[in-house]
């Protein structure tokens, strides 16, 4: 992701540098030290790799186990990213832009009491608390890829049960045609919101089919537990087949709405981050190649990088919902 700040946009940190430094091995950071490249590196991994023996580790969280999922595409035999790396390299601006920051920060989150708030064009709006959000349907483990759009891979065991079911029970009334997600903007509790980073509450939106989408999920664990506050406790979206900023965190309000939402991407850089931001290898970033990704846990010095999948690998099951559509316009 970047950052708009005065006329320009810039990374926010050495992102396209530091990942591949953060996450070679020992050996290789000590060759390069030889060749007296990489002290910066070095620090930086060494910083995550303490960071993870303090706050990275599952079992410290309540059990939240999924039963496994029938819907077509909601597993996968590739291997699960770390749980280590999963829950401290992660976006969520609130708590920093630093890939560390949320898993460092995100402790003052404050997770309990939760309610969602939904609203607009819906038969039975209302405000759900946690609990009961948690007890509407059974819960399920999808182990997704989760493509950002910064070019890094993961694949992660959420816990969770479709949007979709969500949805039916509050009857969405014919003129609803898309759904639009709002997140948790405390600034007491979240030490980034109030920076010019971005518009706070971080939004979303999908489109009323996207949303009912069987892969579409509403996430309350993953790897058995419930979400750790950096991986978006206690409720987030998830969306597999959409770069990774599409799947809100930490959320607090979902309206349905007749008109297309803003989302906080598209407003900070509309010709960067598009509404759809369907991954899609063809369709490059206006300041980098969208065609591979690396997979975090395997990317070494000389790890090669996989090629991105068009919809991140689920074209078979979401495909469909854009036939006829222009997905370089739309994008
Ligand atoms: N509220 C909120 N949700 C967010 C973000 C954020 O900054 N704030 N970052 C997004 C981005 S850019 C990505 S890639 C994913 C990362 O999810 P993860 O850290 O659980 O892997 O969360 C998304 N959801
Ligand atoms: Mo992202």
């Amino acid at each position: 992701m970047t950052i708009r700040r005065n006329q320009g946009f810039i990374h926010p940190h050495a992102s396209d540098i530091t990942p591949q430094a953060i996450y070679q091995s020992r050996r290789e950071l000590i060759r390069l030290m030889a060749g007296g490249a990489a002290g910066a590196a070095l620090a930086a991994w060494a910083g995550r790799e303490a960071l993870a023996q303090q706050v990275a580790r599952p079992g410290k969280l309540a059990p939240l186990p999924g039963a496994k999922s029938a819907v077509a595409g909601a597993t996968t035999m590739e291997k699960v990213t770390a749980y280590q790396d999963a829950s401290t390299y992660n976006n969520f601006y609130e708590f920093g832009t630093d890939k560390s920051d949320p898993a460092r920060n995100a402790h003052t989150l404050k997770t309990s009491p939760w309610t969602v708030e939904i609203s607009g064009l819906v038969k039975k709006p209302g405000k759900y608390a946690i609990e009961d959000l948690l007890k509407l349907s059974a819960q399920e483990e999808r182990i997704y890829r989760m493509r950002c759009v910064e070019g890094w891979s993961m694949v992660i065991p959420w816990v969770g049960y479709s949007l979709a079911e969500l949805i039916r029970r509050v009857e969405p009334q014919p003129g609803a045609k898309y759904v639009e997600f709002l997140t948790q903007a405390d600034p007491k509790t979240m030490p980034f919101v109030g920076s010019r980073v971005l518009d706070w509450p971080y939004a979303e939106g999908l489109r009323m089919d996207e949303a009912m989408h069987p892969l579409t999920l509403l996430a309350f664990g993953m790897y058995g537990e419930v979400l750790p506050n950096q991986n978006g406790a206690p409720v987030r979206l998830v969306v597999p087949w959409k770069y990774g900023f599409k799947s809100a965190k930490s959320l607090v309000a979902i309206r349905f709405t007749d008109k297309q939402p803003g989302t906080a991407w598209n407003k900070a850089a509309a010709n960067e981050y598009g509404f759809y931001s369907n991954v899609n290898p063809d369709v490059d970033h206006p300041r980098w190649s969208q065609a591979t990704e690396r997979r975090i846990g395997e990317d070494g010095l000389f790890a090669r990088k996989r090629k991105t999948l068009m919809f991140n690998g689920y074209e078979a099951q979401v495909g469909q919902l854009y036939a006829g559509m222009d997905l370089k316009k739309n994008y």
